[in-house]
C-alpha cells in the first residue's frame, strides 16, 4: 500500500504562505495585479478560469478577468495584450488555453510581456529555463517539483522518466528534474519498449494524455508516481493518466485525481504573480 500525496494540502500550504507574503507587499505599498483573458466558452477552460479567480481572491491577488466572444479576432487580442503590458497595476498576464482554432496561440503568448508572462510559456521564458536564467517558470512542472519535495522525497541523483513532451508539461518538466540533478528520460508515443523505460524510473511523470494508460506493469516497486492526466469518464468522475487503484498498490506514494497536481498547477500560477510584483 502506497501513501496518497495530497496536492491540495501541500497547495493550501503554500497559498497561506503567499496570503502572508502578499500582506506583507501590501504594507509596503506593493499591490499583486493579474489579468485573466478568456476567449470563447469551452466548459473545462470556464472552470480552470473559475479555479484561477477564487485562488487570487484567497490569496488577496487583484485579478480582472476578460472573457471575450468565441469569435474574437487576433488583432483584438493582442491589442489587449498590448494594453495589459502597459497597466502598472497588472503584474500578470494569463491566456487561458486552449484558445479558438482561428487565433495563433504562438503569437498571443509572444505578444505577452516577458516580465508578465506568470504561465511561462513565452519563448523567453522557455529559454531561461533551459540554459539556467532566472524567470518564470511553467506552472504545472514546478508545482511538480514542489509536490515532491514536500512531500519529503528527493530528487537529486534519482531515475526520473517523464512520459510525454510538450512544451506545456513534458518538455519543461524534464528540465526542472535535470535542474534539480536527476537523471532524466522523457519517453513518449514513439518510445519503443515503453514499459521497460518507465518501469526504470525512481520518480515517475504520466503526462500521456490518456486515461488509466499507466498501469502497474508500467511501475517499479517503491516508485514515486505523479499522475498530471485529467480526464473525465464515462460516469462523470475524474481520472488521471494512471490506474490508481492498480498502481498504488506497487508505488511508495501517488498523486491523486482530482487533489493531487491540479492544486499546485494554481498554486504555482499564484507564487508567479507575487514573484511578478516583487520584480
Ligand atoms: C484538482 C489544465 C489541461 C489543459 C488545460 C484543481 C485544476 C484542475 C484540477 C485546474 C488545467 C489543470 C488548468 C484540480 C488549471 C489544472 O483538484 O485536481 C485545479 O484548475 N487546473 C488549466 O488552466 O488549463 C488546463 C489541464
Amino acid at each position: 500500500m502506497s501513501r496518497r500525496i495530497d496536492g491540495k494540502a501541500i497547495a493550501a500550504q503554500i497559498k497561506d504562505e503567499l496570503k502572508e507574503e502578499v500582506l506583507r507587499l501590501k504594507g509596503s505599498g506593493v499591490t499583486v495585479g493579474l489579468a485573466v483573458i478568456l476567449v470563447g466558452e469551452d466548459t473545462a477552460s470556464a472552470i480552470y478560469v473559475n479555479n484561477k479567480k477564487k485562488a487570487c481572491e484567497y490569496v488577496g491577488i487583484e485579478s480582472v478577468s476578460y472573457e471575450l466572444p468565441a469569435d474574437t479576432s487576433q488583432e483584438d487580442l493582442l491589442a489587449l495584450i498590448g494594453r495589459l503590458n502597459q497597466e502598472e497595476k497588472i503584474n500578470g498576464i494569463l491566456v487561458q488555453l486552449p484558445l479558438p482554432e482561428h487565433i495563433d496561440e504562438e503569437a498571443v503568448i509572444t505578444a505577452i510581456s516577458p516580465d508578465k508572462d506568470v504561465d511561462g510559456f513565452h519563448t523567453e521564458s522557455a529559454g531561461r529555463l533551459l540554459v539556467g536564467k532566472e524567470g518564470f517558470l511553467p506552472c504545472t512542472p514546478a508545482g511538480i517539483i514542489q509536490l515532491i519535495r514536500r512531500s519529503g522525497f528527493s530528487i537529486e541523483g534519482k531515475e526520473c522518466v517523464v512520459v510525454g513532451r510538450s512544451n506545456i508539461v513534458g518538455k519543461p518538466m524534464a528540465l526542472l528534474l535535470l535542474r534539480e540533478n536527476a537523471t532524466v528520460t522523457v519517453a513518449h508515443s514513439k518510445t519503443e519498449n515503453l514499459q521497460q523505460v518507465t518501469s526504470r524510473a525512481d520518480i515517475l511523470v504520466a503526462a500521456v494524455g490518456k486515461p488509466k494508460f499507466i498501469t502497474a506493469d508500467y511501475v517499479k516497486e517503491g516508485a514515486v508516481v505523479i499522475d498530471v492526466g485529467i480526464h473525465r469518464t464515462a460516469g462523470r468522475k475524474m481520472c488521471g493518466d494512471v490506474d490508481f487503484e492498480e498502481v498504488q498498490k506497487k508505488a511508495a506514494a501517488i498523486t491523486p485525481v482530482p487533489g493531487g497536481v491540479g492544486p499546485m498547477t494554481i498554486a504555482m500560477l499564484l507564487a508567479n504573480c507575487v514573484e511578478a510584483a516583487k520584480r
